[in-house]
């Protein structure tokens, strides 16, 4: 793929947005390859995802603003809508996702990496939604998931003065869920996602779908969301064996995803 390369170690899949000589800015290729990768993804062979950026400066420096530059009312509105529409599908997917921010995520690199279940990033990482400094507001939902991810008061003051956060910062404000140097980023998340994968996938896809449309629900609804996703695990032989091991004081040797 072009501008996303896709690899896989085991069950965890690794996604790198891979156009460093733009520090990875996100223009329409770079989002239809995205797509193109998500799309191929299989919930047979694939138990946890990392995104990452190439290069040790940036994850990703946003959209392409040489290509935005010109844009009409019109064709802002698709670009906006076409990001929004493979965010949200990354998002969706049942699969955890877990960003490696390996340098800058700035606009939509803040935005992308919002769209990941995790955050973990580089000692070097800086943060932020420069937008309004270039006369635009966000528009791959960064109006709305950071608001959720870090609280209204902090995702305003971010929005609105244009300013960026350093990898500190980030995790105080609980953007993040972990600070490492660079060469510990990689090693940190792959250990997460391996560890993520280990677990029986049905039940750890059906938290992800109970918490991700949970969320977007009352508490009524939500509830009775997860009660959904919790009873269907009863149906799968990960669930009589985790049980059935539990009880005979052995451990599962590997859950096989039925
Ligand atoms: N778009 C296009 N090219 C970029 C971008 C970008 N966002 N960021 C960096 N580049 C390019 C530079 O133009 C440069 O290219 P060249 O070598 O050909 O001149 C190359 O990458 C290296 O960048 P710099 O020389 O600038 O590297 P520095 O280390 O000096 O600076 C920075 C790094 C601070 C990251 C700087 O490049 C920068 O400020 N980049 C822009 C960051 C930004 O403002 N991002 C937000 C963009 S807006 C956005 O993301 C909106 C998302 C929603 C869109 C919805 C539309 C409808």
């Amino acid at each position: 793929m072009g501008f996303v390369t896709y690899e896989k170690d085991g069950y965890v899949g690794i996604i790198t947005i891979n156009r460093p000589e733009a520090l990875n800015a996100l223009n329409v290729q770079v989002l239809k390859d995205l797509e193109a990768v998500i799309d191929g993804i299989s919930l047979n062979d694939t138990r946890a995802i990392i995104v990452t950026g190439a290069g040790q400066k940036s994850f990703v420096a946003g959209a392409d603003i040489g290509a935005m530059s010109n844009m009409s009312v019109q064709e802002a509105r698709e670009f906006g809508t076409f990001g929004n529409e493979i965010f949200l599908k990354l998002e969706m997917l049942p699969i955890p996702t877990i960003a490696a921010v390996n340098g800058f995520a700035l606009g939509g690199g803040n935005e992308l990496a919002m769209s990941c279940d995790i955050r973990y990033c580089s000692e070097n990482a800086v943060f932020g939604q420069p937008e309004v400094g270039l006369g635009i507001t966000p528009g791959f939902g960064g109006t709305q998931r950071l608001v959720r991810l870090i609280g209204v008061g902090k995702a305003k003051e971010m929005i609105y003065s244009a300013k960026n956060i350093k990898a500190d910062e980030a995790f105080r404000v609980g953007l993040v869920n972990g600070v490492c140097t660079q060469e510990e980023l990689m090693p940190t998340v792959m250990k997460l996602a391996k560890r993520i994968a280990d677990n029986a996938p049905i039940a750890v896809r059906n938290c992800k779908c109970a918490i991700t449309d949970g969320f977007l629900n009352d508490m009524d609804h939500a509830v009775s969301i997860e009660e959904k996703y919790f009873s269907e695990c009863f149906e799968t032989e990960d669930q009589r064996e985790g049980m059935k091991a539990f009880l005979e004081k052995r451990k599962v040797e590997q859950f096989h995803n039925r």
